[in-house]
């Protein structure tokens, strides 16, 4: 790591990942036991774990979980881990975890606000790294897989390959800020890949499928962003394709993105970001669908892993649909059956959230406006599981009114009640800071403490009985955010 080009934040940061990597080293015999996060995010840092550590030959297993609660932490004493490595998540429990743990060996690398401020973070058997402690705002600047990759580079520089999985679970957690671009860390691992000839980046159409898709496919499978009219109707795709004087097929070929000639490129990318705006899409957020993109040179062309946003997707789709271990043994080199069982789930993913935003969309109406927010409990329409995907969606594109965050709910197989929030970074320079919001509702109605997240995206589980005081005193202190 080139020093030179670090703040005096990150030099910090830097020293924290060097006690923690040498924690690691002083023992290369005592099994670790990996404890990783379900999202993208969380699956390409324990992937960059449970590489680093196969190659350094320490025995490892490797659990995924959804969140850390109470239960989850006592499981894990159970099995009385000597060593425990907790990627992107864990900051949320320290107090908990340090003192379950006291006799085990534990590594948290996490970017989500701890609850408190860690006084002693880097100790004997403990080491807590989380920018936030050193003063680094992490929803921008790095993620839980960029921490688990300079980790692994510490231990090893030869791992310096992992920095494409750094890369594939920041676009995971939505860390591209203005105009698409990464920033400081996350973009020293752009320039990491770049440079070793791992990855390829340009600028241009981002959507799903770009070099593989036929483009009235790719239109009506489009989610992110979610195109008004096409998302979810062939027809209207295919109708807009014609409109606008593009060809789908060459000979008996469809066609792809790719196979665009440069003037079609610039009629098709203007007539969609109008077609949006027209729409209801904010120009800011239809400008999107033009940006860097990163290609990962390794894979090969047609597979969902050559792009880095279509990785990221394929892991989340492997998180939500209940088999994060696939996504775990493609981020360590699977590509054989495996892998192929994890193309049909990411396949069955994306139809999923096309039809939940279909759903949104036949029922803004039902959507409730308080003071301080929106609020739509999609009870069992919507998975619990992608509730937090479907908001971030519908605030991206701006199906909802952005000038306030959108709560929805759904209901899990449990009968409990999952409540996802989304803001904007705009709501958030006013104030609003959602985690914090989760929290303290969660404390004023006495409904547990299974919530939280980060300023811009949090969420929580409660019992359904407590959905109209939840509400209300959410919208209180949501309300109360944005007027301080
Ligand atoms: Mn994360």
């Amino acid at each position: 790591m080139n020093l030179m080009k670090l703040d005096e934040k990150e030099v910090k940061l830097f020293s924290a990942i060097r006690f923690a990597a040498e924690q690691l080293l002083n023992d290369k015999e005592t099994p670790v036991l990996i404890v990783t996060h379900l999202d993208a995010d969380g699956l390409s840092a324990g992937g960059i774990i449970a590489s680093t550590l196969a190659r350094a030959n320490i025995p490892f297993q490797v659990q995924v979980k959804r969140q850390l609660e109470d239960e989850i932490i006592e499981s894990i004493a159970d099995l009385q881990p000597p060593r425990i490595i907790f990627t992107d998540f864990g900051s949320g429990q320290f107090v908990r975890l340090k003192e379950k743990f006291k006799d085990s060996s534990v590594i948290i690398l996490d970017h989500h606000p701890p609850i408190e401020n860690d006084e002693s973070p880097l100790v004997d058997n403990w080491a807590h790294v989380n920018p936030h402690l050193v003063g680094i705002d992490s929803s921008h600047e790095i993620s839980g897989a960029g921490l688990a990759f300079f980790f692994a580079q510490e231990i090893d520089p030869k791992n310096n390959d992992l920095a494409v999985l750094g890369i594939v679970g920041a676009i995971g957690d939505r860390q591209e800020g203005e105009e698409n671009k990464f920033s400081n860390l996350n973009q020293m691992m752009v320039e990491e890949g770049l440079k070793s000839n791992l990855l390829n980046s340009f600028t241009g159409i981002r959507l799903f499928g770009r070099e593989t898709r036929p483009i009235h496919r790719i239109l009506q499978y489009s989610t992110e962003p979610f195109i008004p009219d096409i998302t979810g109707n062939e027809d209207n795709a295919v109708r807009f394709l014609k409109e606008i004087g593009i060809p789908l097929k060459e000979g008996d070929r469809w066609r792809t993105i790719a196979d665009l000639t440069k003037q079609e490129r610039t009629i098709f990318t203007s007539a969609l970001v109008k077609k949006m705006i027209l729409g209801g899409v904010s120009p800011n957020e239809a400008k999107k669908i033009v940006g860097p993109n990163y290609i990962l040179n390794n894979e090969e062309l047609g597979s969902p892993l050559r792009d880095a946003r279509e990785f990221s997707t394929f892991l989340n789709a492997c998180g939500r649909l209940g088999k994060p271990s696939i996504g775990i043994a493609v981020c360590m080199g699977d590509r054989g059956y495996v892998f192929k069982q994890g193309i049909e789930i990411s396949n069955q993913y994306r139809g999923e959230i096309s039809d939940f935003l279909i759903f949104l969309e036949d029922n803004i109406e039902s959507i409730t406006e308080f003071d301080g927010m929106f609020y739509l409990n999609a009870k069992t329409e919507i998975k619990d599981t992608a509730i937090g995907t479907i908001a971030s969606i519908a605030m991206g594109n701006r199906i909802i009114d952005p000038s306030k965050p959108l709560i929805m709910a759904a209901l899990s197989d449990d009968s409990s009640l999952k409540m996802s929030g989304r803001g904007t970074n705009e709501l958030v320079a006013r104030g609003l800071d959602l985690g914090q919001a989760m929290r303290e509702a969660l404390a004023k109605i006495n409904a547990g403490d299974e919530g939280g997240g980060h300023n811009v995206a949090a969420g929580a589980r409660i019992a359904q009985e407590l959905e109209e005081p939840f509400i209300q005193a959410l919208n209180e202190i949501i309300s109360l955010q944005l007027t301080e």
